[in-house]
């Protein structure tokens, strides 16, 4: 469904048995990169989200270094775990770009966690797709414009969707509101998993 120039919503883009493989997927990567605490520069604020990823790059904050891209893990030092081939056959499917992703972001929210609006500009390669998909519990979604004062509107996602942001919508603000506790059995403790693909690099 074409929201916006550059703007893609699958709803129900994987169904039940394929979200559950997915998911197996994402707790063997969790289990070799342990979920960590994301803290934001300079002020050393923790984020209410979890995160962890695959792939060659990684996505990663702390108070010292900031925003950045790197190839291991920052608590065990170790190189990402590969990102699981449904999520490159995902990406192949619906990103229209030559290249594979380099970096899959896996954001763990329970049911208190948001994401302040933000832009994503920490690629290199802005003008790569970024590939979204949702699990578990819905959340509220909002998508502003290419100025934090832009208006905004909010969009459910729902577990087993994908969204797709390229061309003018990539530098959009956009965040994450609120979870909806109890709205997917998915996840047996509540809560939802965001997974992003990236390509950073040109
Ligand atoms: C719109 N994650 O990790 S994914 C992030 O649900 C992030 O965890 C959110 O924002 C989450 O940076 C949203 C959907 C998404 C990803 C990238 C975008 C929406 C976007 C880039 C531009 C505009
Ligand atoms: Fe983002």
């Amino acid at each position: 469904m074409p929201l916006d120039e550059g703007l893609l919503h699958f709803p129900a883009y994987f169904d039940r048995s394929e979200q559950e493989a997915l998911l197996s997927d994402i707790r063997s990567v969790v289990s070799v990169a342990p979920l960590f605490v994301p803290v934001m520069p300079r002020t050393g604020k923790q984020m209410s989200v979890r995160m962890t990823n695959c792939g060659n790059l990684g996505w990663l904050t702390d108070k010292e270094r900031g925003y950045r891209y790197q190839s291991t893990h920052p608590e065990t030092g170790r190189a990402w775990p590969p990102i699981p081939a449904p999520l490159l056959d995902l990406w192949r499917d619906v990103s229209s770009y030559g290249q594979d992703p380099e970096a899959c972001l896996i954001n763990y929210y329970d049911d208190k966690a948001s994401m302040g609006l933000h832009q994503d500009r920490d690629e290199i390669n802005l003008g790569a797709p970024v590939v979204s998909v949702s699990l578990g519990n819905t959340c509220l979604f909002r998508i502003g414009g290419i100025n934090r004062n832009d208006r905004t509107r909010s969009i459910k996602l729902e577990s087993g969707d994908v969204f797709v942001l390229a061309g003018a919508s990539r530098l959009r603000f956009h965040g994450v509101d609120r979870i909806y506790p109890a709205t997917s059995t998915l996840l047996k403790n509540g809560g939802r998993i965001n997974l992003t693909l990236r390509r950073v690099n040109p």
